[in-house]
């Protein structure tokens, strides 16, 4: 964030993607843009959130929401509104779905950029009223521009990502992202329909007291992650984990922490997706002064060969990552 010039709180997501722009001489606008429509589109879910318990009373008593279309899912419903604001904004050629087995074509053959995307995540927390997030990534196309967007666009490699966050649908609604040169968080403001900056330089602390991790999987973990929450333990550390990977992150960047998600039998890959959960949130905390690790090396230089395949994450604090891998290289040296 050396080179950036500090944009006062309160600024709008507007202005400050307008100001961050102009900084970047060489920004053309296309990036931007797609920022805007990544905006609005969470503007939209947000609005569907809000309304979840009203829209499925709604849905359950005439099965129509009140847009008169068949009642939803609203993990269904985020999706269709990504890909609609993403196809409409015109910079997206393509987009990659946790809801769609395949790529979606936007038919914007000249878009520079492709998005992989979570539109709603952990939806199993929408019906009981728990902070769910979208979480998404962007990589400037390899493909020639005019052509169909590839597999080869989005399977780039973690490092190539030329930005990616997420939005927080919880107490409030936040916007938090990078374009390579810091992380942002904005927090949106529902009588205005406008996002407004509330956190200029989000930096990760050093260290931290709270472990997030399912300890219900215990018996699965390998040894050294249970040795590191024994210690945690043994600490009188914290132990917060909503469900909810959005909100547990987003707590751990602003608090410090560290999340774990280990494989487990029932996952021996880990259960969360490596190109729209992974990748972003580990450019996101590197970005932040974090340190993202899968237990064999960083999140971000793991070989993406599947659209949807998975990895494990133990991301936060750098420090709780480095003693939690201290234990891993140990476990390795004497086994
Ligand atoms: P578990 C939600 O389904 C999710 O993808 C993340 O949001 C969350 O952190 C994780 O899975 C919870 O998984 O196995 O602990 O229920």
């Amino acid at each position: 964030t050396e080179n950036t010039i500090a944009q006062p709180v309160g600024t709008t997501l507007e202005r400050y993607i307008m100001r961050k722009q102009a900084e970047f001489q060489f920004a053309t606008g296309e990036l931007s843009q797609l920022l805007r429509d990544i905006a609005l589109a969470g503007k939209i879910v947000n609005r569907e959130v809000n309304r979840a318990g009203l829209t499925s009373i709604i849905g359950s008593m005439g099965q129509q929401n009140v847009q008169g279309e068949a009642q939803q899912r609203l993990d269904v419903e985020a999706n269709i509104r990504f890909i609609r604001a993403l196809t409409n904004g015109g910079e997206a050629c393509a987009v990659l779905s946790e809801e769609e087995d395949d790529i979606i074509h936007t038919g914007n053959c000249q878009g520079k950029y492709v998005v992989a995307i979570d539109p709603l995540d952990g939806s199993s927390n929408i019906d009981v009223n728990i902070s769910i997030g979208t979480i998404f990534s962007i990589y400037r196309r390899v493909s020639a521009v005019g052509q169909p967007a590839g597999p080869e666009d989005f399977l780039q490699g973690g490092r190539t990502q030329v930005a990616a966050g997420y939005i927080l649908y919880g107490s409030s609604t936040m916007l938090v992202y990078t374009t390579g040169h810091g992380v942002a968080g904005f927090t949106y403001e529902n009588s205005l329909g406008e996002f407004f900056l509330s956190h200029p330089d989000i930096r990760i602390p050093a260290t931290g007291t709270v472990f997030s991790c399912n300890e219900g999987y215990w018996f699965d973990y390998p040894e050294y992650v249970r040795s590191y929450l024994t210690e945690c333990k043994r600490q009188g550390q914290s132990g917060r984990y909503v469900g909810s990977l959005v909100a547990d992150y987003h707590r751990n960047l602003l608090t410090g922490g560290i999340y774990l998600y280990p494989p487990t039998r029932k996952n021996p890959e880990g259960k969360l997706r490596l190109l729209y959960e992974g990748f972003p949130l580990a450019y996101l905390i590197e970005q932040a002064g974090g340190r993202a690790e899968t237990g064999t090396g960083p999140v971000l230089d793991v070989e993406p060969t599947d659209f949807h395949q998975r990895s494990p994450l133990f991301v936060g604090s750098p420090e709780l990552v480095a003693r939690l891998l201290a234990g891993a290289a140990e476990a390795e040296v004497n086994p």
